[in-house]
């Protein structure tokens, strides 16, 4: 991961000087605003908070323990796990060739890798099936290096709705991501970079279930 790794640590430079500078941010959603910083702040995995554990402290708080380069699958689903970039190599690969436009220019790279579908449905998703569409009120968060984090629609994934693959990219131009670093999120219906997220270290899976103002 030496030119990822040289990255971020570049970001988390940037970042400590973008803090001091733009401390009285504004709300979101404006042009001006920080989403769209390049600045990565940090790479240190984050523990996962909903890792469904065996029973008994120490077994818990090592189960929130992931080693650089795991991704924890959870949430709503019937069969957490953990995966590795060499266990999305065994599977079916793609490949994307996508352009996104970041902070830094624009970007165009063909990536390889595992379908998201294919990663979050062997994690059997606990969808209601007496609803119509139950899996449309499926979310999923997808965390990466530096508590980066971006959400996704499952409508956005499922093959049976969206045009597009989401993948799991083990390599990047055909430069394979190093084992620590872990996969890459790739969006090939983004413009933007933003949800590109690198070092992946967790997918949430969660079911919508909302009422507004109490209503019912
Ligand atoms: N983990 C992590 N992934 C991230 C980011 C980040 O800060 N942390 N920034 C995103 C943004 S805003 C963009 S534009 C792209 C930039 O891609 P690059 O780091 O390969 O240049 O990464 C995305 N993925
Ligand atoms: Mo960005």
């Amino acid at each position: 991961m030496e030119r990822h790794g040289n990255l971020r640590r570049a970001g988390l430079a940037l970042a400590a000087g973008a803090l001091v500078l733009t401390g009285c941010g504004t709300s979101a959603g404006g042009k001006d605003d920080k989403d769209d910083k390049d600045a990565k702040t940090g790479a240190a995995p984050s523990a996962p908070t909903s890792a469904t554990a065996p029973a008994g402290a120490s077994a818990q708080a090592s189960a929130a323990r992931l080693k650089p380069g795991e991704v924890r699958v959870g949430g709503e689903v019937g069969k957490p796990y953990t995966l590795t970039l060499a266990d999305l190599r065994k599977l079916p690969q793609s490949s994307a060739p996508v352009k996104f436009t970041s902070a830094k220019g624009d970007q165009e790279h063909t990536y390889a890798g595992v379908a998201l579908y294919e990663v979050l449905k062997t994690a059997e998703p606990r969808f209601d099936r007496s609803k119509k569409n139950g899996r449309l009120r499926g979310v999923v968060a997808a965390t990466g290096g530096g508590d980066y984090r971006a959400v996704f629609a499952w409508a956005e994934l499922d093959p049976e709705f969206a045009k597009s693959r989401i993948l799991l990219a083990v390599s990047e131009d055909g430069v394979p991501f190093d084992d620590a670093a872990g996969p890459r999120l790739v969006v090939p219906q983004d413009t933007k970079g933003g949800r590109y997220v690198s070092e992946l270290n967790q997918l949430w899976v969660g079911v919508v279930d909302p009422v507004v103002d109490g209503a019912k």
